[in-house]
């Protein structure tokens, strides 16, 4: 019987994978603050990841941590130090304490938020670019995977950083166009970082297989992730309408988060 521990399970990527990751054999451990319906077969912790005695207690007998839990979005530089931070830090700390030998831990697209993105469209950008966050957001999440490194280099962790784009049912605007995750393909992508043999520590785009995507998907490939999707199919919803943010979407990774 595996076990998969998923913290911020109540939120909207939790319940994404909450609807997709139920398995015969394996036992689904949602943790959040707030409420969470069990999945079948799972159980539920009523518990900050920012509570590291909560965190270890959670990860019991965990084969692998998905750590989600956190602020999405930016907020003042107190709440991320807060909660993204102190609670990614419990995270792997008590993932180290438990002996859990994997976290998938869900980086952001706002780790390198600032990085120019190339005009060229056979351009892809590379699954490890150095952090150039846009956001006290983005910092927190280049801290995550910064704790990522020195866990897996000291303590011999395996540590799957997903850089995720637009994570939703669909995109809403022309960047989301390129950077749309899909609920589907971002269950093969925690399942693909969950599957693969030894992959050591690294940063994988969190991208599907949209046709103006410039994020590459060889790291994906590489843990076994095949995307299904494509968001172009929502295109012509979006039309063509420019707006400021659209610029901003379009020079950098991390659209109007730089603004
Ligand atoms: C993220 O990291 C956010 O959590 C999400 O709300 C979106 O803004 C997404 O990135 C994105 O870049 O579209």
């Amino acid at each position: 019987m595996e076990t998969v521990l998923i913290t911020g399970a109540a939120g909207r990527i939790g319940r994404m994978l909450q609807a997709r990751m139920p398995r015969e054999g394996r036992t689904l451990r949602l943790l959040d603050v707030r409420p969470v319906e069990p999945a079948p077969g799972g159980e539920v912790v009523a518990a900050s990841v920012t509570d590291l005695d909560a965190m270890v207690s959670a990860c019991d007998g965990v084969d692998a941590l998905v750590h989600l839990g956190g602020i999405s979005g930016e907020a003042d530089w107190a709440e991320i130090r807060d909660v993204n931070i102190e609670g990614t830090f419990a995270a792997f700390e008590a993932a180290r304490r438990a002996g859990v030998p994997r976290v998938v831990f869900a980086s952001s697209n706002h780790a390198v938020g600032f990085q120019v993105q190339p005009d060229d469209p056979d351009l892809e950008m590379p699954d490890d670019l150095p952090p150039r966050p846009d956001t006290f957001y983005g910092v927190s999440k280049v801290l995550g995977e910064a704790l990522g490194t020195l866990y897996h280099d000291r303590h011999g962790l395996d540590v799957v950083c997903l850089r995720i784009g637009t994570c939703a049912d669909r995109p809403h605007d022309l960047r989301g166009l390129a950077t749309w995750l899909s609920p589907d393909d971002c269950a093969r992508l925690v399942e693909a970082a969950l599957a693969c043999p030894e992959p050591g520590f690294r940063t994988v785009w969190g991208v599907s297989a949209n046709t103006r995507r410039v994020w590459s998907l060889d790291g994906g490939r590489e843990i076994g992730y095949e995307p299904q999707d494509d968001a172009e199919i929502f295109a012509s919803e979006i039309g063509p309408r420019e707006e400021k943010h659209d610029e901003a979407g379009r020079r950098y990774v991390g659209g109007a988060f730089t603004l």
